[in-house]
């Protein structure tokens, strides 16, 4: 069964990101929770701020999952990626994901690793970026192993990395890992940029896909922008997809607006 998430932003740095909530973390479950979402994908500011009682309490009495968390704030708070020049960064940056691997598993949830992956250029050649992400990914992947989850890579549109942008480039890649525990995270408003035929590289991901970013073209809430959706909402349902589509979009024209489109058209594309 494909499940319905919403997001919750919780770094004040991200207000204008494409996050649907940015309230606290107990309001943000009451509204995932009363529009009728199965899950929340939490963006934490780091997992040492969260409570985790809290977090596992407040789930608990709004019958929600946890689908799963972002690591984006250690970018875009302290500008760590797994590819940077300086080992102490990328150290930083491995003990920042790492962080978010041990809460969210500990709650059942995978990891996304998505603007923390990085850049290639200046004094890191590619072949060096790739061989850090490779030996970080093959630290972290077996760290949410043994706590039951998966470890979320997530290929970017061109603007946010040069590493990987579409789907076959990353499956690839994952390809060349000691870990097998890594799966891709595709979103559709990145794969809108880069990819050819989007219903094609979802296929191409098969079972190695686990989670999609449900946004439109103009990463407004599906139904708000010029995504050709039956596609690709048919080639997940045929493809057996069990996983979250998850809504990172903008709270355009404001949140409850994009949470009652979400849900929306999640319920015409998904029937139970
Ligand atoms: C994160 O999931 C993502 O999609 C990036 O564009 C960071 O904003
Ligand atoms: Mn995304």
């Amino acid at each position: 069964m494909i499940r319905s998430a919403i997001t919750v932003c919780l770094v004040p740095e991200a207000r204008s990101g494409p996050f649907v909530h940015h309230v606290p973390l107990q309001q943000g479950l009451a509204l995932a929770a009363a529009d009728g979402f199965d899950a929340v994908e939490i963006f934490p500011t780091h997992p040492d701020d969260l409570d985790g009682l809290e977090l596992r309490e407040g789930l608990r009495r709004h019958g929600l999952k946890l689908a799963a968390m972002g690591t984006g704030a250690g970018f875009l708070r302290h500008k760590l990626t797994l590819t940077d020049p300086d080992s102490r960064i990328r150290a930083r940056a491995e003990d920042f994901i790492g962080a978010v691997v041990d809460f969210a598993g500990g709650h059942g949830a995978p990891a996304i690793l998505g603007s923390m992956q990085g850049r290639h250029g200046g004094e890191v050649s590619r072949e060096q970026a790739l061989e850090w992400l490779a030996w970080a990914l093959d630290q972290l992947g077996p760290r949410a192993h043994a706590l039951g989850v998966p470890l979320l890579y997530e290929p970017l549109n061109r603007y946010e990395t040069n590493l990987f942008n579409t789907v076959a480039d990353a499956l690839a890649f994952l390809d060349t890992l000691r870990t097998r525990n890594v799966k891709l995270l595709c979103d559709l408003f990145h794969m809108n940029i880069e990819e050819a035929d989007i219903p094609a590289a979802l296929r191409l991901a098969g079972d190695r896909l686990g989670h999609v970013h449900f946004a439109d073209t103009n990463r407004r809430a599906v139904g708000l922008g010029h995504l050709d959706v039956a596609p690709i909402a048919a080639t997940l349902r045929e493809m057996g997809y069990s996983g979250y589509v998850s809504a990172e979009v903008l709270p355009l024209p404001d949140a409850a607006t994009a949470s009652a489109r979400t849900l929306e058209s999640f319920r015409r594309w998904f029937p139970r």
